[in-house]
């Protein structure tokens, strides 16, 4: 009890340093990011419009652990816009609609864009969310991890959780992930793009 008390202590101190990590959620149109962002802030499951621009919120999904979260929207109009948000990211979220197979092709040319783009955090960790996976035939993680070509990912931490953004499943556990390789990437002199 008394080690367990410890080591909660000490995760909790290293969550707390330093300020808040800004975090980009990126994806194609409607694979579901602001659906995203207001369960893990409000804890509601909101009725979204296609984002035209971006909401941003910070999220603390445990005491102490802060993520300014930026979700812009993924029309394929707006996307060109999405540089413009790198600068100074410390992670990226990347969600996929899992049903939606016609278009992981499309959603894996955006996610390889973002991280070799020149304004991007080189290095930056990625968390891949597996979204929508309440659905009928949603592709699994194993599935997507081919589909996306995540091994090819071989620069950025990364890191693929199923979830489904209504109900929240999924997402603390994919943001804690993502804290972790978040406080690597800082531990080992890691540099945001400026
Ligand atoms: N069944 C199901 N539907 C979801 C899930 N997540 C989001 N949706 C629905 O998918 C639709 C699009 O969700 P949004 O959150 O608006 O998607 P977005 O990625 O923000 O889209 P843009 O703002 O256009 O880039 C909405 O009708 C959501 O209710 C999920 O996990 N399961
Ligand atoms: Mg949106």
């Amino acid at each position: 009890m008394g080690l367990l008390i410890s080591k909660m202590t000490t995760l909790f101190r290293e969550w707390s340093e330093g300020s808040p990590s800004r975090v980009l959620m990126l994806g194609l149109d409607a694979a579901g990011k602001t659906t995203c962002l207001y369960k893990l802030k409000l804890n509601e499951t909101v009725t979204t419009i296609p984002t035209i621009g971006f909401n941003v919120e910070t999220v603390t999904p445990v005491p102490g652990l802060s993520f300014t979260v930026w979700d812009v929207g993924g029309q394929e109009k707006i996307r060109a816009l999405w540089r413009h948000y790198y600068y100074g990211t410390h992670g990226v979220i990347f969600v996929v609609d899992s049903q939606d197979r016609a278009r992981f092709a499309e959603a894996r040319e955006e996610l390889f864009g973002i991280v070799n783009a020149q304004e991007m955090t080189q290095g930056a960790p990625v968390l891949v969310l597996a979204n929508k996976q309440d659905l009928p035939g949603a592709s699994g993680v194993t599935k997507l991890i081919d589909e996306l070509h995540l091994r090819n990912l071989t620069r950025n931490p990364w890191h693929i959780q199923g979830a489904c953004a209504t109900t929240g499943d999924g997402l603390y556990e994919g943001l804690n992930q993502l804290a972790k390789m978040i406080r690597e990437f800082k531990k080992s002199g890691g540099k945001v793009s400026q």
